[in-house]
């Protein structure tokens, strides 16, 4: 019955996850998927949700099922990350949030919201993006188109070529965009190439969609969301969807959530409910205990507080990685420009090893990259990261 389905040869992240599990050589270095590690190699559960959770556990609570569009304290929290607190779009009830399964579900909500009422809308993702991204608005019948966004000559942004293009672009196409730690190539624009995109995107009637995967692993809590901040302030109309799996260390919790920014409070509560009634036609409604840890760490002062001195911990981490590794690959292999290492932001780097280079790195030193170069840099630590340097300078020999 099921011979003519086809075999799925798996996902280019998630697969990599699977097979590094399976790996029985002792050596072995994930630098695959985006999930982060401590120096020990340890995934760790942030001091200010194992508080919460205690507060949860104790006593054991009833779940009931929770609304369509998940806990008030969750969607808030969402608001006041993004937005600001008590900013004056919020004080003027003009954004729609829901509670979403992971940024992936808040990804998956709003495609869908997009090819119900905006049917002729293309979605424009930056080449490259993380793939996950095509595939859900695929997936969604969003029909799906590149800009140009890396320059591998450069390791900067194709700013120029980039501008063009979204010249050609008709009223109402989303252009999904990153504001902080593009994945995969963890190059940024600055502020002021934000002001002349959403400038533009102004002028053309264009639709930004903003994931935002990373707030707090690039600049800070603030800068990271400048590109959200400025499209508020301008008027436009914006989706956001944000993930809380890693700057809550709460992968597996899959919490986050999506926000539309209205021109109004009547289009806010209309498009709310939609979004309800999107939540309600794929999964109902969101697990509760997520969206319970991300409500009592981020609107309790003190916690909140915990927490992003742990996310900024994690941060630095990450930034002395990428110096050790810069230092260490210059002194081993000659001729070759590593400081995209230090350059780039957020978890990851785009290395610029070929396909080829990236699979000797698996087949001989049971090291673990993105096939497309991508390497998760929080994936290092003060024990492997001689031997990932003395690896690559193998492969790039
Ligand atoms: N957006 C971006 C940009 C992103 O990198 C991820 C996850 C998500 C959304 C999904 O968020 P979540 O809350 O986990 O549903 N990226 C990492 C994991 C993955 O591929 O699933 C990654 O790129 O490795």
């Amino acid at each position: 019955m099921f011979s003519a389905v086809d075999y799925y040869a798996g996902d280019p992240i998630l697969g990599l996850m699977e097979k590094y599990k399976a790996d029985q050589n002792p050596k072995k270095v994930n630098l695959g998927v985006g999930v982060y590690y401590d120096n020990d190699g340890i995934l760790p559960v942030l001091e200010c949700v194992k508080k919460a959770e205690a507060q949860i556990a104790n006593p054991v609570k009833a779940r009931p099922y929770l609304p369509m569009e998940g806990l008030a304290g969750h969607r808030l929290a969402c608001q006041e990350l993004l937005f600001g607190k008590g900013a004056k779009v919020l004080e003027e009830n003009r954004v729609a949030t829901i509670a979403t399964i992971g940024g992936s579900g808040a990804l998956k909500v709003g495609a869908e919201f997009i090819n119900q009422w905006f049917p002729q809308s293309k979605c424009y993702v930056s080449d490259p993006t993380w793939g996950n991204h095509i595939a859900i608005f695929e997936n969604a019948d969003v029909e799906v188109g590149k800009y140009p966004y890396y320059d591998a000559q450069t390791g900067g942004v194709k700013f120029d070529e980039m501008i063009a293009f979204f010249n050609t672009l008709n009223k109402d196409d989303v252009l999904l965009l990153h504001p902080c730690c593009h994945n995969p190539t963890g190059v940024d624009l600055t502020q002021a190439q934000w002001d002349i995109v959403l400038n533009l995107v102004q002028e053309k009637g264009l639709v930004p969609f903003m994931d935002i995967a990373y707030q707090g692993f690039g600049e800070d809590m603030e800068a990271d969301v400048y590109a959200i901040r400025k499209a508020v302030d301008m008027g436009l109309p914006l989706f956001v969807s944000n993930s809380f799996s890693k700057n809550l260390s709460l992968y597996g919790e899959r919490v986050g959530g999506l926000s539309v920014v209205c021109p109004t409070e009547d289009e806010a509560t209309r498009v709310f409910g939609q979004l309800k009634f999107g939540v309600r036609r794929i999964y109902s409604s969101p697990p509760s205990h997520g969206g319970h840890v991300v409500d009592i760490v981020m609107n309790d002062d003190a916690l909140n507080a915990e927490w992003v001195e742990e996310v900024y911990a994690m941060r630095d981490r990450i930034q002395q990685m990428r110096e050790q590794l810069r230092a260490v690959l210059e002194s081993k292999v000659e001729g070759r420009d590593f400081s995209y290492l230090t350059t780039q932001k957020g978890m990851f780097s785009f290395t610029g090893l070929t396909p080829e280079q990236v699979a000797k790195l698996q087949s001989d030193y049971a090291i673990y990259l993105v096939g497309n170069g991508r390497m998760c840099v929080a994936g290092l630590n003060t024990n492997n990261i001689e031997y990932v340097a003395n690896a690559m300078a193998d492969v790039l020999k």
